[in-house]
């Protein structure tokens, strides 16, 4: 696809009109590159269209920002607005231009952002906060215009060296200020736009080595801090909802915020379970050691479910990767507990996801993120004939059913002791009969979906 770098966002991207519904026949080919062959936004699906069922965003950092760099090489991209000498704020609004002008295309009615992706840092936080007021104003024109919303808006708390030893968990106050002065215009931000959450990933919330750390007083900082953002998200009377997203490692060896477990109990001991809710990204999952299903059907079974960053890891490679997500059976297992749980609320699917560096033509944004909605409305279909079928729920709900019987009940309202139940089982003799878990024959049907 030959692209032309002109600056303007009607020429950036070679299709001119939005990608459509093409039906079941729809592949990529050269003719037609660019379409849907499973993402109908009007379909019902589980009573909901399609498009509110998903909620997909574009996320402003890997879309729009990150160059192509890694720690061997920099820039592949060569964005125009990454031309050496150019304006800062000029750079800033041609992104904003080209990110719509990319959402429109794809029909996407999300994005996401963080502070410092969409508007350059200034020299003082004064002049920070004044450029992202200038952004902010033109994106919320576009957003007018567009009818595009913003699923989360986030503070940068990680890229400046100020916060290499934390932001909340920062040995200094003064850093611990700064991140908070920074949130208080990231959520206020976030607010104007009518975001639908605000995020906080931990960034540097973590330590390489606990001869320099007192991990005790770092933890109850965090809960402080926390504690400051949800006060002032009530006092300004944001609605939407504050949503922490876990990862175990990257940049730091040990993250406070590991995985959903971790984050519940930090909650708990911080008296936030009520007021914050959790993002999972795929990837964060894999890396502390779970399945992405387990932490969404345990984020689900706590109450606190959020919304998912759904790009993927690698299988060999440690690290993360932030790819588009493309296997379907994984991305069925996450769906099905989605929907499990009931389905999205004020979360989403965001794709914190980035093009492999090779990718630099400006269509390949197009096709990564247009293949990533189409796999999801599929996992999504195929969930929904999972669910209307009822065999698997039937299952586990036969497998459980003795904790509907009369003393399955009395056991969970506490009204049996443990010398209740050594008297059951010596009343009752016999031994209990285990049966089988069926896993093989659970997997068969699955796939016999997909
Ligand atoms: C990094 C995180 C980050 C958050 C937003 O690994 O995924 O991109 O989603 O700060
Ligand atoms: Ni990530
Ligand atoms: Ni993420």
């Amino acid at each position: 696809m030959a692209a032309s770098r002109s600056s303007s966002a009607g020429q950036w991207f070679s299709p001119t009109d939005p990608l459509k519904y093409e039906g079941p026949k729809y592949t990529p080919t050269s003719r037609k590159p660019f379409g849907y062959r499973w993402y109908d936004a009007n379909r019902k699906v589980l009573g909901r269209r399609m498009e509110d069922q998903l909620r997909f965003a574009v996320c402003w950092w890997h879309t729009l920002v990150w160059p192509g760099s890694d720690p061997f090489g920099g820039e592949t991209f060569l964005r125009p607005w990454h031309a050496a000498g150019g304006d800062p704020m000029q750079q800033a609004m041609q992104k904003v231009d080209i990110g719509f002008e990319l959402f429109r295309l794809l029909d996407v009615p999300y994005f996401t952002f963080h502070d410092r992706d969409v508007a350059p840092e200034g020299a003082t936080l004064r002049e920070s906060n004044a450029n992202l007021h200038r952004v902010g104003e033109r994106l919320a024109q576009k957003i007018e215009e567009s009818g595009v919303q913003l699923l989360w808006g986030t503070a940068n708390l990680f890229s400046n060296r100020r916060y290499m030893a934390g932001a909340a968990t920062n040995p200094d106050p003064e850093i611990f200020a700064y991140a908070a002065a920074q949130v208080k215009t990231a959520l206020e931000l976030t607010h104007a736009l009518h975001g639908q959450n605000y995020v906080l990933w931990g960034g540097r919330e973590g330590y390489e080595t606990l001869l320099n750390t007192d991990l005790k007083r770092e933890w109850d900082q965090l809960g402080r801090f926390l504690h400051l953002v949800v006060e002032h998200k009530h006092a300004i009377g944001f609605k939407g909802a504050i949503l922490i997203e876990p990862k175990p490692c990257e940049p730091t060896k040990h993250q406070y915020d590991h995985d959903v477990a971790s984050v519940f109990a930090f909650l708990k001991a911080h008296g936030l379970e009520r007021e914050i809710k959790v993002n999972i990204e795929q990837n964060h999952a894999i890396l502390a050691g779970h399945s992405f299903e387990h932490e969404i059907a345990l984020a689900n079974a706590l109450g606190v479910f959020g919304s998912i960053d759904m790009n993927r890891g690698d299988d060999q490679l440690g690290w993360d990767t932030d790819q588009f997500p493309n296997n379907l059976p994984q991305m069925v297992l996450a769906f099905l507990e989605i929907m499990r749980g009931g389905g999205f609320t004020t979360g989403g699917v965001n794709f914190d996801a980035k093009l492999r560096r090779q990718s630099i033509d400006p269509d390949d944004l197009i096709t990564a993120h247009a293949g990533a909605m189409d796999l999801c409305a599929r996992a999504l279909l195929i969930v929904e004939r999972i669910i209307d079928d009822g065999a698997l729920a039937d299952h586990v709900e036969a497998r459980y059913a003795g904790w509907d019987s009369r003393d399955g009940k009395a056991i969970l309202k506490g009204k049996r002791s443990l010398a209740d139940l050594a008297a059951q089982v010596d009343r009752k003799h016999g031994e209990p009969q285990p049966v089988s878990g069926r896993q093989e024959y659970l997997e068969n049907l699955i796939n016999s979906y997909i």
